[in-house]
């Protein structure tokens, strides 16, 4: 829903495709099928009740009118402020605002399945990173780092890239980092740890005075309770470019290496880009080189997950010099 009318969704599968045909193209490492884990590992993360409601919403919504399976359900009211969120209304419309945020993240047939499918490929990734691999991308869709405990919004529904951090405190990392690289704040991620001081959150995005999410994300959002001082937002101008952008991140992989951090989770959106058509930030292709070696010298196992990302055929590295010879394939 964009300006009144329903409009083609940004958020769209060939995101994926374009990604996974250039990874085996180029040989950039070992591309495994996730395993399917069991849904209590969501509870991690999730509330019940939310969960519930995202498993049946598709055939509720059909239920209520069989002309509904050829539409997408949206939201229509929200519980702001004074009104009561913690009661679960029956009625559905009721339901759906309770748990979202925005009106243009509608809900399909397959988006339970495929959300499920995500949290799987980001909760596979940490399994391999605690099994002791350097690095592994969930090549994941729909994103995550919008979605709350309770709530989706933003294209997404399921945190995956919470699902990853608390998996790899879960295999015993004691202290992890979540450095959000998406053009929006992942306001998702940081509300779900803001109170906990075993995982540090860190990210940098569009000033959300005028960026989407709007919401949350400003830089005196410092945590809460035991989590005070383990949450820190690097809030900067539309029109930011890479050399900023990269002295925010040295910044911010400083503040990782003094919280102490044994593992990491980047949550990768790609619309950080010059191209992308709802950002507003200017880096280009091969900035992202300097990215890769400034996050190697971390020197931390690390867990990326893609999030955003919409500049869908440009989003793929289009760099021959960066495939990797045969032998080092091997030694992936
Ligand atoms: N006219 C992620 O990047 N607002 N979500 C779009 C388009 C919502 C982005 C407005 C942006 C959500 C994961
Ligand atoms: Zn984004």
């Amino acid at each position: 829903m964009f300006r009144g009318e329903l409009v083609p969704c940004f958020e769209v599968p060939a995101r994926v495709d374009h990604v996974l045909a250039e990874l085996e193209k180029r040989r950039l490492g070992l591309v495994v099928v996730p395993e399917a884990f069991d849904g209590s590992v969501l509870l991690g993360v999730h509330s019940q009740r939310y969960l519930d409601f995202l498993a049946s919403a598709w055939d509720e919504w059909v239920g209520l009118d069989v002309a509904n399976a050829e539409r997408d359900a949206l939201p229509s009211v929200w519980p702001v402020r004074t009104l009561r969120s913690e009661v679960l209304p029956s009625n559905f419309a009721a339901r759906m605002g309770l748990f979202s945020m925005d009106a243009g993240s509608p809900l399909t047939s397959g988006t339970w399945e495929a959300a499920r499918a995500g949290a799987d490929c980001a909760l596979s990734a940490a399994v391999a990173v605690a099994g002791g691999e350097r690095a592994a991308f969930a090549l994941t869709r729909p994103p995550g780092h919008h979605a709350g405990a309770d709530f989706f919004g933003g294209y997404c529904f399921l945190n995956n890239a919470a699902l990853a951090a608390q998996q790899l405190r879960t295999q015993g990392f004691e202290r992890v980092a979540i450095l959000d690289l998406d053009y929006h704040h992942g306001n998702g991620t940081q509300a779900i740890f803001y109170e906990r001081a075993d995982v540090y959150f860190t990210s940098i995005h569009g000033d959300p005075q005028t960026e989407y999410p709007f919401y949350l994300g400003y830089a005196d959002e410092l945590g809460a309770g035991a989590g005070r001082d383990f949450n820190r937002n690097w809030p900067l101008p539309r029109g930011t470019g890479f050399d900023v952008w990269r002295a925010t991140l040295q910044q911010a992989l400083s503040d990782i290496a003094k919280f102490g951090a044994q593992a990491l989770v980047v949550s990768l959106g790609m619309d950080t880009f010059v191209g992308d058509p709802i950002a507003g930030f200017t880096l280009q292709t091969q900035d992202y080189l300097q990215v890769g070696e400034d996050l190697a010298k971390a020197g931390l196992p690390t867990v990326f997950v893609f999030e955003g990302g919409y500049a869908v055929a440009d989003v793929v590295f289009s760099n021959p010099g960066m495939s990797l010879k045969a032998e080092e394939v091997e030694n992936f």
